[in-house]
């Protein structure tokens, strides 16, 4: 059984890590049984162990890996013999795609529900996500937030790579979904958990994988909690 630390809100099921969904779809492709673990954002000390204070972290018996990336390298190296994630070439490609959900598609999202965030963390975190994130954008959260509406399809512009990537194709990952769908769609779940503004559209390729997604594992992104 491997033991995932798992950002939730103040409701404990309300699950909304853009991180930790990665790798939640990870070891549910893998198939390998998980005890997921409630952990808050100023829950520092019980990830510790892990050396650093940011979460996905697993422990896998006495092995403990942080970073959802280095989850899925670990998980494909240690678990050959379970449907893989990507291999040595799926890893290569899938590289590419985890800078992009990072850099572009992540701070995209950010920008659209950041305020709305604010409303799902738990009581004890407020304090700390407002004031963590008002620094790193030097703005408070409801101006970052303000004019989404306006702003929404110049975001949904910029996912044109993706929609032109899914145009005609089942998965990220080819024939079979791969991480590089999990990457993408755990980073989507974000929004989906959190807010009923609708980051990306109700139709079109990219609307229609996400329901593919939604439906992988026995339906597993589609029961998550949301808002
Ligand atoms: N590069 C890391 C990023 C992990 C990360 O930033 N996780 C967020 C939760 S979504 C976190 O733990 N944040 C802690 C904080 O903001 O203090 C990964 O891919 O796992």
């Amino acid at each position: 059984m491997i033991t995932l630390h798992d950002l939730a809100g103040a409701d404990p099921d309300l699950r909304f890590s853009p991180y930790c969904w990665r790798t939640k779809f990870a070891l549910a492709h893998k198939g390998l049984p998980t005890d997921s673990q409630p952990w808050r954002f100023t829950d520092t000390d019980k990830i510790a162990f892990s050396g650093q204070a940011r979460v996905p972290v697993i422990q896998d018996g006495n092995t403990v890996v942080s970073d959802s990336w280095a989850i899925a390298v670990y998980l494909d190296q240690t678990y050959p013999d379970t449907p893989i994630l990507g291999g040595p070439l799926g890893q290569a490609h899938a590289r590419f795609i985890n800078a992009w959900a990072d850099s572009v598609l992540l701070p995209g999202i950010a920008t659209l529900i950041v305020r709305d965030l604010l409303d799902v963390v738990a009581e004890k975190d407020r304090d700390y996500f407002r004031t963590s994130r008002e620094t790193r954008f030097g703005r408070t959260l409801e101006e970052v937030q303000a004019g989404r509406e306006d702003r929404v399809a110049a975001f949904r512009a910029s996912l044109t790579p993706l929609r032109v990537a899914l145009q005609g194709r089942p998965w990220l990952g080819g024939a079979q979904p791969s991480y590089a769908d999990h990457i993408v769609a755990g980073t989507l779940m974000w929004p989906r958990c959190t807010s009923k503004f609708p980051a990306i559209a109700a139709d079109g390729p990219i609307a229609e994988w996400f329901g593919r997604v939604l439906d992988l594992y026995g339906g597993f992104g589609r029961s998550a909690k949301t808002v």
